[in-house]
């Protein structure tokens, strides 16, 4: 007999052997997972509803709601997002409400103390939420012929909230960091009228001028890979790859930013394609300025507007937008500002330190206990509990207090003079001494802007702004003028701005500059803060954007031309002994894309040939000054 028949027959008389109705009830062995399983949850101490919200157009939004227990007459605590709300509340498995909520975009704290309702909404196209993703998606106009943008849907939003959540006594408050600080921003244009208080955090206000997507014109082309990641697929699942360990090597090997984008397929991203289309500052950014569109609207919503002072991310926003709607409040009593010693939305995290440099109390804290819980109770709650939040909060750094201020920023404008001898000082340079320092600035070595290897976003992105600048004050490409030691303090309050007069060999130039304080040699409370230098305003510009932002012109090479443009807020006392730096390069990369110092109509485009290396002249004669106007508050030296 063959194997085979064996088996047959072994089968026949298995089942012959086994009754009818038993190999009927394995046949049908019922799966144990009920095909809806209905958490008990009567113990926790919130309930979470899910719902899809309807929008004006048909789309639903997919939202989180969750209601403490027993709650009545509880205001709405409301954030929308592109970065996933299931995700958002659900940081642990808990029945109660603090674990759920514990993580980098909620402040937790203040929620769950609070007792408000919160909720977290996927805005269209991302995550669980209906519609047609559109990064910063503008409002309804040229650049968005729908008739539904963030406005719309924040407003039906909150609509849909008062009239469906029960527990709510139909405040409703909306407030998030950084893309969910531009949405709050968008809930301001005309706004429901159950939104009581507007609370955007390091907002995103203007991608072109100093936010995610451009400084001054310069690419920050490490945000490639949020573009890749936020736009390949609607709930991030398709990821950016690494292929080096160091994003430098990356986008050296690539060349260009868009050589970059055309190897990865960035083609087929609709924002990717706008960003290439629009490398200067056109309408397409003006029109979406949130600054500019705001300056514009009424003031009808009490706002708390959030900065940090050094947001490695969203650093020009919070003052952007402050400037454009605080002269709107005649009565001083409906744009509020808080800004504090901070990375990208670390006041609802620990304050206490940003890298090496401390700050004596947990600032962020401080922060979420006297600045954003009074001044969302006041707004939100029914007994309107009185609030003691001033016009204008701002932490100054180096002497670590916080200031409460009527109006903002206090400095006026003190030239600090680029000197020969690599000086710096508050009188103009005399006549006689060189007229200028000068470097040579090759894109085959650009200047590294943190120590390497790095990418986005590792551990040291959240620092970076603060890292030693020693680590490149030493190379030839770079300068560094520097005060003697001060005798007495140096307090500046605002925006520093740069005038440079300089010149390139090239066509094309960037111009790094940093104010920095340069620690003294020896800090006996903390000797690794010996001789430290620690930035306090810095930023890029794009040289060919010298004359106009919107239409770039090739730089006369040779020509000492006068290049001006504003750093970033800062709010610190220079102390005794200290020195004052201002430091000067060409690169600052690979956060931003090598300008190839040739022009080119689109740097995106730029071909290996056109990376040229060129001597960069500052100048520092008389009829030439380079000098930076710092806020000083007081009289300086
Ligand atoms: N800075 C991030 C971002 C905001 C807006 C557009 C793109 C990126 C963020 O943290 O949300």
């Amino acid at each position: 007999m063959t194997s085979r028949r064996l088996a047959v027959l072994m089968v026949v008389a298995v089942c012959a052997a086994v009754p009818l109705a038993a190999r009927q009830q394995a046949q049908t062995l019922p799966t144990e997972i009920p095909s809806t399983f209905k958490p008990v949850t009567s113990s926790f101490e919130y309930e979470r509803r899910v719902v899809m919200i309807p929008m004006r157009d048909g789309v639903k939004l997919h939202t989180v709601i969750l209601v403490p227990k027993g709650a009545t007459h509880a205001p709405i605590l409301l954030t929308r997002t592109p970065y996933d709300a299931d995700s958002m509340t659900s940081h642990a498995e808990s029945s109660h409400l603090a674990p759920i909520l514990q993580g980098y975009d909620n402040a937790t704290d203040v929620i769950v103390d609070g007792g408000y309702i919160r909720v977290v909404q996927d805005i269209r196209g991302k995550y669980h939420s209906e519609g047609d993703f559109v990064m910063n998606r503008p409002l309804h106009g040229p650049l968005n012929p729908t008739n539904v943008d963030e406005s719309t849907d924040t407003y039906d939003t909150i609509d849909w909230l008062v009239k469906h959540v029960p527990e709510t006594n139909g405040k409703v408050g909306i407030l998030g960091i950084s893309y969910d600080g531009f949405l709050p921003l968008m809930a301001l244009v005309h706004p429901h009228p159950a939104l009581k208080v507007d609370v955007p955090m390091n907002p995103m206000v203007d991608g072109w001028r100093g936010d995610d997507w451009f400084h001054n014109g310069a690419f920050r082309e490490q945000m490639m890979s949020y573009i890749y990641n936020g736009e390949a697929s609607p709930s991030n699942n398709i990821k950016w790859w690494l292929s080096y360990e160091d994003d430098y090597d990356m986008f050296m090997h690539a060349g260009s930013a868009g050589e970059l984008g055309r190897e990865r397929g960035m083609d087929q991203l609709g924002f990717w394609r706008k960003l290439e289309a629009h490398p200067t500052y056109d309408e397409f950014w003006q029109d979406q300025a949130m600054d500019k569109i705001l300056a514009r609207e009424p003031l009808q919503v009490p706002t708390l507007i959030v900065g940090g002072l050094w947001d490695q991310e969203d650093i020009y926003g919070a003052a952007a937008v402050y400037k454009a709607i605080e002269p709107k409040d005649t009565a001083n009593d409906m744009v509020y500002l808080a800004i504090g010693p901070w990375y990208h939305g670390q006041e609802i995290n620990e304050g206490s330190a940003l890298g090496p440099i401390q700050f004596g109390s947990d600032t962020a804290l401080w922060f979420r206990e006297h600045v954003l819980a009074p001044f969302l109770a006041h707004y939100l709650k029914d007994d309107a509990p009185a609030m003691n939040v001033s016009p204008v909060t701002i932490f100054e750094t180096g002497t670590n207090q916080w200031e409460q201020l009527k109006a903002w920023p206090p400095g006026q404008a003190q030239k600090l003079y680029l000197e020969p001898g690599l000086k710096v000082g508050f009188n103009a340079p005399a006549a006689g001494g060189e007229a200028y320092d000068e470097y040579v600035s090759d894109p085959s070595k650009p200047v590294p802007y943190r120590a390497r290897p790095n990418r986005y976003p590792d551990p040291g992105w959240h620092t970076w702004l603060v890292t030693d600048q020693r680590e490149v004050s030493g190379r030839p490409d770079v300068l560094s003028f520097v005060s003697d030691p001060l005798t007495k303090p140096v307090t500046i309050s605002g925006q520093p701005v740069v005038n440079l007069v300089a010149s390139t060999t090239g066509s094309d130039v960037d111009w790094v500059v940093k104010v920095i304080d340069e620690y003294p040699p020896q800090v006996a409370s903390q000797p690794e803060m010996g001789s430290y230098q620690l930035m306090i305003s810095a930023d890029i510009f794009r040289g060919r954007y010298r004359e106009s932002l919107e239409t770039p012109k090739a730089i006369t090479p040779n020509e000492p031309l006068t290049y001006r443009f504003e750093l970033p807020t800062a709010n610190h006392v220079f102390l005794p002994g200290h020195r004052i730096m201002v430091q000067i390069q060409s690169s600052w990369f690979p956060l931003y894309d090598r300008n190839p110092q040739t022009f080119v109509p689109n740097i995106f485009f730029a071909k290996p040939g056109d990376y040229r290396k060129a001597t960069e002249r500052i100048y520092h004669a008389p009829g030439r000054e380079s000098f930076i106007e710092l806020p000083v508050v007081g009289s300086p030296q």
